[in-house]
């Protein structure tokens, strides 16, 4: 039987500096794993910005027929709505992925998640790798990222009354059908866009299991640690608040 198809996005805002070595051996290793398509998704950063990571990616394109042409967002929407764009005008698959453009969680990971994915009997769960096991020296964050990150984790699980640790791992494989039945309900597209996905996915009641992956921070990050953590919490107030309504 052919393997469980993928559709792979990486959303990227201003990533040309970090993009290239991470794509060449993703596009590499899934070519081995077969049945996987990537797409990048620039999410408007800027002209000069797009013309760099055309002159990255499209040699790649020539070499890798699973490597799509990428998709130029003509404004920024901002990590969830690249995410979404990306999935949504993908191809029928039976599995919706997104990998961080950095790096931070090596192309191997990735095949190992996929190849984990396709191992599940129905009905599919969705597979949200975790950085979770912070005692393990195959986790390596700031202290701040990693602090962050475990009240934010606290914060989700305690007001959503969902058990999951790390919501915000940039490497996450969902079922296609459960995307489907829940993207008219989505609004989030920022950094907290996984933590609606999340409630909605089990909602709808399509399970999800975490798996702890190795990460390695890459230096270069967007993520604001101050502003976008206040931004996030919020958004998780306001899903808790669109939830208790319905
Ligand atoms: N589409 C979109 N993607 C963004 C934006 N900001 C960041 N990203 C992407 O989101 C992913 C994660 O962003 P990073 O910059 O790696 O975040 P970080 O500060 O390193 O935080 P961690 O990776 O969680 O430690 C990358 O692929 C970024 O390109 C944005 O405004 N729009
Ligand atoms: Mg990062």
């Amino acid at each position: 039987m052919p393997p469980a198809t993928v559709h792979l996005v990486i959303p990227c805002y201003q990533e040309s500096g970090r993009i290239g070595a991470f794509l060449a051996e993703l596009c590499e290793v899934t070519h081995e794993l077969g049945g996987v398509t990537i797409k990048v998704v620039e999410d408007g950063s800027d002209a000069a910005e797009a013309a760099r990571m055309s002159d990255i990616i499209m040699p790649l394109c020539r070499k890798h027929e699973h490597l799509l042409p990428p998709m130029f967002l003509p404004q920024n929407l901002g990590k969830g709505g690249a995410v979404y764009a990306g999935w949504d005008q993908g191809p029928a698959v039976d599995w919706l992925a997104f990998v961080d453009a950095d790096g931070s969680c090596s192309a191997t990971e990735v095949a190992n998640l996929i190849r984990r994915a396709r191992k599940q009997p129905a009905p599919l769960t969705a597979v949200f790798a975790s950085r979770w096991d912070q005692t393990s020296s195959k986790v390596q964050r700031q202290w701040k990222r990693r602090l962050i990150g475990r009240i934010f984790g606290t914060l989700v699980s305690t007001l959503l009354h969902i058990p999951i640790h790390d919501s915000q791992c940039g490497l996450k494989l969902v079922p296609r059908s459960a995307y489907q039945r829940i993207a008219p309900s989505l609004r989030i597209h920022g950094f907290a866009f996984d933590v609606e996905l999340l409630a909605a996915l089990h909602d709808s009641g399509c399970e999800f299991e975490e798996t702890s992956i190795a990460w390695h921070e890459t230096p270069g990050g967007h993520v604001h640690l101050i502003r976008d953590s206040i931004r996030m919490a919020r958004d998780v107030l306001a899903i808790r608040r669109r939830r208790v309504k319905r």
